[in-house]
């Protein structure tokens, strides 16, 4: 891609500087820049000391055979004592852990000394079934405290987990149990899901019955649904777990020990298993989710809306915030059940000061209107946080306002399953903010933006997103399969690793991100990005939510084309289609003028939230639909190809 197309075509100049008080008792400040450029090894061996080890590193990084590293590998330590045991150690056993609100409306606070009892019993049932260390064990839950439970218990004994999304098909189930080997399946009966139990069991019946070597499935009790049963292979949690004694021993792993494998669905070809350590992770998931969030776990209640099958609910419900003692608040459902102000009832319920959740959920809230979170007392947060994709500045804006009475910073966190942590984000306390952009390397982190021979842009020019040093919670491989990790993200820029992410630069030098490289439209020698296009239209008072993509075009190598779902209650009158064409041609230039603009009801997005482009492409160029078993509803293809009048 050239660099002159992708760059700067929205301008928006929008800053909001950090609180003065937030700056003033910041955790992090600018100071912390300094120290890692300074001396970028010794800072991070600084903040490997904020956890616990049985025994100290005294070496940082091994980086002799690259691309794989080795963090603190003399060290040893044990993830769930950080998270849990250290915390009551120090007096903190009172300390409310988890708030979990499940979607019927039922609730219960978990406490660190209960957590402790907890997970020491589900470590005990788990010795009991014959789980050893390194052994891996797949977990397959709602989102419920006994979750966040299981990780803990597999971290404790070092068996890595591997979630599986609940959401994902028997078919994916049984995919991920074989290529990580797992021995043994964690899951619950169903879960709360749109007001009604939704089941979890069937899917595990039908993937074990295919895997070889699962020897027990250990199944939670949630909803109360009828569930077939094999015995000798399916055990109750309440049998099992309640039994054991409230105590464990934690044994010390090693830094480099395997922590958990997640798997991350590729464009194409089987999923990669993301193979995360435990050192290294823990100290990056622990010093970010402290700095980004600046999180004061005395006074705090923090909530992280995602789903713990994704790796935010790894980094930022479970190691990160359990790691700093953090009261969090953990809740089952959707955020419009049974009505769409649920999450802001939760947010005044508990007084949540720190909120952290994706672009899609914020524009869905857009979508459903101001007065919904109008109707709730929001003045208790203080920072609010955004991953998952690019966000649009107009929803970055009415995020700021409406949720946070326009008083809170908003951190734009930009980061991957592959790189464990949070790498590119504002700092609350320190950071003058732009909206949509995720802005600079947080400390320790070298990241910038190279075109396609691999030199460095400079600024006000785009290019590929490029990470330029190891940073300790990189994914050392991917499961089973080394030459696909050098392959995938160290061969296309000798020395450094690709993420697949476009980006530009600003004249200030601050990282926007693109989307997925895949994402970048050519239409008449220029590059066009489909974030841009889409945040162009989203800026238009009647539009709710837009993708874009480029369709294959005979005059223009490709024609921009728009789905557009509009406010409520904007309607879709004659001439609404030009003024939104003639709205993007204002803000990007003519160039980005989508040729058509097709308002639907629903976009194609993936489970995580993430828009399937994809299927779009195949809808604009007339084509028969691909793979759609990764969407979360596959009627809503239907729908948007019924709207078609004539496709391209
Ligand atoms: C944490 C997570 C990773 C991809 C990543 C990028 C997109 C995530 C973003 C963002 C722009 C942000 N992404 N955060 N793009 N701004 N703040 O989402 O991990 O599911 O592996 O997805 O998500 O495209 O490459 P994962």
């Amino acid at each position: 891609m050239s660099n002159e197309s992708l760059a700067n075509l929205l301008k928006e100049e929008r800053r909001f500087e950090p609180p003065a008080e937030l700056a003033a008792h910041a955790n992090v400040t600018a100071e912390a820049y300094e120290q890692a450029r300074a001396d970028r090894l010794g800072f991070w061996a600084e903040q490997a000391r904020r956890l616990s080890w049985a025994t100290e590193p005294t070496e940082t990084l091994d980086w002799s055979n690259p691309p794989f590293a080795k963090w603190f590998e003399d060290g040893a330590l044990n993830v769930a004592y950080n998270c849990v045991d250290r915390h009551v150690e120090a007096g903190l056993g009172d300390r409310v852990a988890i708030h979990f609100e499940g979607e019927p409306g039922d609730s219960r606070s978990i406490t660190y000394a209960e957590l402790q009892r907890d997970v020491a019993k589900a470590a005990n049932a788990l010795v009991e079934l014959g789980v050893q260390t390194g052994d891996r064990v797949a977990v397959y839950m709602p989102m419920i405290p006994e979750t966040v439970v299981a990780m803990l218990a597999c971290a404790r004994i070092g068996a890595p987990h591997s979630v599986v999304f609940g959401g994902f098909s028997a078919d994916a189930l049984a995919t991920r149990i074989a290529d990580a080997d797992a021995r043994v399946v964690i899951t619950a009966d169903g879960g709360y899901r749109r007001g009604k139990p939704s089941a979890l069991k069937p899917a595990v019946d039908e993937a074990v019955e295919r895997s070889e070597h699962v020897r027990n499935v250990l199944v939670v009790r949630r909803t109360g649904q009828e569930v077939a049963w094999t015995e000798g292979r399916d055990v109750w949690w309440h049998d099992v777990v309640d039994r054991q004694e409230e105590t464990h021993t934690p044994e010390a792993f090693p830094a480099e020990h395997p922590l958990f494998i997640l798997y991350t669905s590729g464009t194409t070809g089987k999923p990669k298993g993301i193979l995360h350590t435990t050192g290294g992770y823990l100290t990056q998931v622990s010093y970010t989710h402290h700095a980004v969030f600046d999180l004061k776990p005395e006074s705090d209640v923090y909530w992280c809306t995602a789903d713990v099958g994704w790796v935010t609910g790894h980094s930022y419900i479970v190691y990160g915030p359990l790691s700093n003692g953090a009261t969090q608040v953990l809740y089952e459902g959707t955020p419009d059940t049974p009505h769409q102000g649920r999450w802001w009832e939760i947010v005044q319920k508990y007084r949540v000061s720190i909120f952290y959740t994706a672009p899609t959920a914020i524009r869905a809230c857009m979508k459903w209107g101001d007065a919904v979170p109008a109707k709730f007392d929001l003045s208790s947060l203080r920072v609010l946080g955004s991953v998952g994709e690019p966000i649009n500045p107009e929803a970055w804006i009415w995020y700021r306002e409406h949720i946070g009475g326009g008083r809170t910073p908003v951190v734009d966190t930009w980061w991957q399953t592959e790189t464990g942590g949070i790498m590119i984000s504002p700092l609350p306390g320190v950071t003058s903010t732009k909206p949509g952009s995720a802005q600079v390397p947080l400390p320790g982190i070298a990241a910038t933006v190279v075109d396609d021979e691999a030199r460095e842009v400079p600024d006000g020019s785009g290019g590929y997103l490029v990470l330029t040093e190891p940073w300790p919670s990189m994914l050392r491989t991917i499961w089973g399969d080394d030459q696909r990790y050098r392959d995938t993200y160290w061969s296309r820029f000798e020395g450094r690793y690709f993420a697949g992410d476009g980006a530009k630069k600003d004249d200030d030098g601050d990282i926007w991100l693109l989307g997925r490289v895949d994402d970048v439209m050519l239409v008449s020698g220029h590059n066009i990005s489909t974030t841009e296009v889409e945040s162009a239209l989203v800026s238009h008072p009647k539009v709710a939510e837009a993708a874009v993509v480029g369709a294959t075009d005979p005059q223009t190598t490709q024609a921009i084309v728009a789905f557009v779902i509009l406010r409520g209650g904007a309607e879709e009158a004659d001439g609404l289609v030009e003024e939104l064409r003639a709205h993007v041609a204002k803000a990007l230039g003519p160039i980005a003028k989508p040729k058509r603009i097709l308002p639907v009801a629903e976009l194609p997005k993936t489970r995580s939230g993430k828009i399937m482009r994809r299927l779009l492409r195949d809808v604009a160029e007339n084509r028969q639909m691909g793979d759609v078993t990764t969407l979360t509803d596959t009627t809503v293809m239907d729908l948007i190809q019924a709207k078609l009048p004539s496709a391209a």
